[in-house]
């Protein structure tokens, strides 16, 4: 199953607009809250260096695409109803949305960078509202989801934990929203949470304890939108300043990056996803000349991109840190067994050895697993070595 990153936030930040540029599909957006109702979920992509250059191939991909040495990897996104405070409780769409996130690795809490938006996602006059209000916030709601989920029926489970000297109960609880035991365990031992029975530990012990959970097994990102509109530049240098050293902060314009894409879609542009400038190669209105010269000064050039790209790309490679590698079964021309040069790329967890990599792409190779080579070097790889991102690995099966 393909990472998925969840886009959260208040009503009206832009989410839909980031998740239909990011994803290229049309899904109903407007200046008002709860456009969105029903969760979407589409396909976006990480980017990468592709290694095709540097080896000096044509390469063929297959589960992902390669624009000019750039490759771009699949990644699943998840574009969910906006949250207003207490949603937890069940105000404003309520809880069930927030059960639509139980998947994704890391929450992307696209705010609105302008300050447009009150706190219930109502638009207001830009520079009214503080954006920075809407951190805390997020995270509140996101830890209180969690902590409802886990301590339904706390009294009864609690005691089956002590009686079995155990955790499983809460480990099975977590797993539900994807979180591995040992994040879990972890916590406990850091907070000394072992040290007491489970019927003795406080409300408070387990909020901390999901608090800390949460934040280990679900990073937030924070995507700053709404950046082409002022006072969007003196919010996000406050953002950086205040909060920058607990989040990952972009700055996006997912309404920039929606209108390039298309652009480009239509053949007006060339542009790659990420890029600091574009190329017009088709003929333009005038009014479509001005808007992408608006982007260009208002964005690419203020910023570097739109940041849409960055956010994806700081989301899987920082804030879940994972490396991208590239199998094949032909280790001197880099191919599959059909001929096919550098078909593939997988997302993996830093730490990962070449047998977790075998096992990711099927089951049956995992367990045929008899060593590796790094195909570019042609070295054989240690059976606990830690793949590097961006390394060509061949896998060798035991006969
Ligand atoms: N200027 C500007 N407007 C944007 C940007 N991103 C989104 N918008 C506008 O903000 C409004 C809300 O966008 P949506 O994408 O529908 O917002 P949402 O967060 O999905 O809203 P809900 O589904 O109601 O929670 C729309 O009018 C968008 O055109 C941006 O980067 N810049
Ligand atoms: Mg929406």
């Amino acid at each position: 199953m393909p990472v998925q990153l969840g886009l959260v936030g208040k009503p009206n930040t832009g989410k839909s607009t980031f998740f239909s540029a990011a994803t290229l599909t049309d899904v109903k957006r407007a200046p008002y809250p709860f456009t969105t109702i029903d969760p979407n979920v589409g396909v976006g992509y990480v980017k990468i260096r592709c290694v095709c250059r540097e080896l000096g191939v044509k390469d063929d991909p297959r589960n992902s695409i390669c624009i000019d040495g750039w490759r771009f990897i699949p990644i699943e996104l998840i574009d969910v109803a906006g949250l207003v405070p207490d949603a937890w409780k069940g105000r404003g769409l309520g809880n069930r949305f927030l059960d639509h996130l139980r998947r994704a690795a890391v929450l992307i809490h696209v705010i609105d960078a302008s300050g447009g938006t009150d706190a219930e996602g109502r638009p207001v006059k830009p520079g009214s509202y503080d954006p920075l209000n809407d951190v805390a916030f997020l995270e509140r709601e996101i830890d209180m989801w969690m902590y409802q989920l886990i301590k339904k029926d706390w009294g009864k489970i609690s005691k089956v934990m002590d009686l079995k000297k155990d955790y499983e109960e809460l480990f099975s609880r977590f797993s539900g929203l994807e979180v591995k035991r040992e994040k879990v365990l972890e916590a406990i031992e850091e907070l000394g949470l072992h040290l007491k029975r489970v019927t003795e530990w406080s409300d408070e012990d387990l909020l901390t304890l999901v608090k800390r959970v949460r934040a280990a097994a679900k990073p937030i990102v924070i995507a700053a939108n709404k950046a082409d509109v002022d006072p969007a530049e003196e919010n996000i240098k406050r953002l950086k300043k205040e909060l920058g050293s607990r989040y990952i902060i972009v700055p996006t314009s997912a309404e920039a990056e929606l209108a390039l894409r298309k652009a480009a879609h239509a053949g007006l542009i060339r542009y790659i996803p990420g890029e600091g400038d574009f190329e017009v190669v088709g003929n333009l209105t005038r009014k479509q000349r001005e808007a992408l010269e608006y982007i260009r000064e208002r964005v690419l050039q203020r910023y570097g991109s739109t940041g849409v790209q960055e956010v994806l790309n700081r989301a899987v490679f920082d804030a879940l840190g994972m490396i991208a590698v590239y199998p094949v079964e032909n280790e001197a021309k880099y191919t599959d067994h059909e001929g096919r040069v550098l078909p593939d790329v997988y997302l993996l967890p830093k730490g990962s050895t070449a047998r977790d990599l075998a096992y990711m792409i099927h089951t049956e190779l995992g367990e045929k697993f008899a060593f590796a080579i790094d195909a570019v070097t042609k070295r054989r790889l240690g059976a606990d070595e830690a793949l590097k991102h961006r390394m060509v690995v061949k896998i060798v099966l035991a006969r």
